[in-house]
């Protein structure tokens, strides 16, 4: 029988709320979590970031391990992400990469295939030790009802990134590239799904207990697009994990999917949905398998204005949901303004049944 080193952690799942979802179990209430539950809204994050640049705190184990706590240690949430980012994966292929104070993130685009022969898939795994050894002490710092969560962009999003060489409202030169270029974008989606696939089963060997593939702006592609670069390298990435890590259990996020959210979800086989803030939760509970969990979705504008609107509305999520397996959470990441109470007050109207 082949060993699967995911097994010990596994076994914890009945002290872990967020694992028991994962599982299939309605827990209530739900447990919560919150996507860039780390980030500048802390003070303790921003006291951190005179220390060191944005790459230097991800591939600094003591460092990403202090940032990935602090949002456990002030609100006790069920699930703790990994303190990382999405284009560390770029940047270990060789890509290079900067975040720029109030731009956000850089890179040299790829445009041509000698720009793709370039990166160094042989170099990965010895770039992104220092993450493993991050996921490796968070399984011994995390209280025992936390849930530890590594996590990777999805192919198409990182692809984003890497051919754009940055943000952008509409990302038209990687689309571009995938209708007029399509074998060298076939090459690019190849490459990552593989990376992605070995990167997520080395974050589980090192102590994750499920993973998130985000995929921010999956909603930007048309349906055939939609299947072709990202149901199809998702389901692979799934397939793999599945057969590798079967302990393992991934949360898919298929940003901005709309009508194609469903057929994500069954063509996939992510074991869990996380939904966006413009899902109707009911929508997507009536057209999804009634045994998969869901994760979502209150805007994190609601959470940035907070007050009596926070709290009906967090619960009226939170109630809309009892009896399917659901874990709370924003339909994206924590706004940078939000005040830091107003996530304590939504983690207390979350718990509190009146
Ligand atoms: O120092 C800083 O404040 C830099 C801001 C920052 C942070 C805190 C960036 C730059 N990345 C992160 C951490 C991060 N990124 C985490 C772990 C922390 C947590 O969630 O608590 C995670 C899961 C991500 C994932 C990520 N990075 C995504 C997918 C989720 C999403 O938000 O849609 C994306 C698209 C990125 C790219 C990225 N990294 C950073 C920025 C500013 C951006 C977005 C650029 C853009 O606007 O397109």
């Amino acid at each position: 029988m082949v060993r699967d080193p995911s097994f010990p952690v596994a076994r914890n799942v009945a002290a872990k709320p967020l694992l028991r979802v994962l599982h299939g179990e309605a827990v209530w209430p739900p447990p919560i979590w919150l996507m860039r539950q780390a980030g500048r809204y802390l003070p303790e994050f921003r006291a951190m970031r005179a220390q060191a640049d944005f790459l230097t705190r991800c591939m600094t184990p003591d460092i990403a391990t202090e940032l990935t706590l602090q949002p456990i240690r002030r609100y006790g949430m069920d699930g703790a992400i990994l303190f990382s980012d999405i284009l560390i994966l770029p940047w270990a292929l060789g890509q290079k990469l900067e975040f720029i104070e109030g731009r956000g993130p850089v890179l040299d685009p790829i445009r041509t295939r000698a720009d793709l022969d370039r990166l160094d898939r042989s170099r990965v795994e010895e770039v992104t030790a220092p993450v493993r050894e991050t996921l490796r002490r968070l399984t011994t710092e995390l209280p025992s009802h936390t849930t530890l969560l590594g996590f990777a962009g999805s192919p198409f999003t990182v692809a984003c990134y890497m051919v754009e060489g940055g943000g952008s409202r509409d990302f038209a030169a990687t689309r571009t590239m995938a209708l007029t270029e399509t074998a060298l974008f076939e090459r690019l989606i190849d490459l990552l799904t593989e990376q992605t696939a070995t990167m997520l089963v080395g974050q589980i060997d090192a102590g994750a207990e499920a993973v998130v593939l985000f995929d921010s702006w999956a909603g930007l592609l048309p349906p055939s697009q939609f299947r072709r670069w990202v149901i199809k390298p998702t389901r692979r990435i799934v397939d793999h994990i599945h057969a590798a890590r079967p302990h393992a259990k991934i949360i898919g996020f298929p940003r901005l999917a709309g009508v194609m959210t469903a057929e994500y979800a069954s063509r996939t086989g992510c074991d869990a949905l996380a939904c966006d803030t413009g899902a109707d939760l009911a929508v997507v509970a009536a057209s999804t398998a009634s045994t998969l969990p869901l994760q979502g979705n209150l805007d994190p504008v609601i959470l940035l204005a907070g007050g009596e609107t926070l709290v009906s509305e967090a619960r009226a999520i939170r109630d809309s949901m009892r009896g399917r397996p659901h874990i709370f959470n924003l339909g994206h990441g924590v706004m940078q303004e939000t005040p830091p109470e107003h996530v304590a007050a939504l983690v207390k109207a979350v718990r509190t049944l009146t």
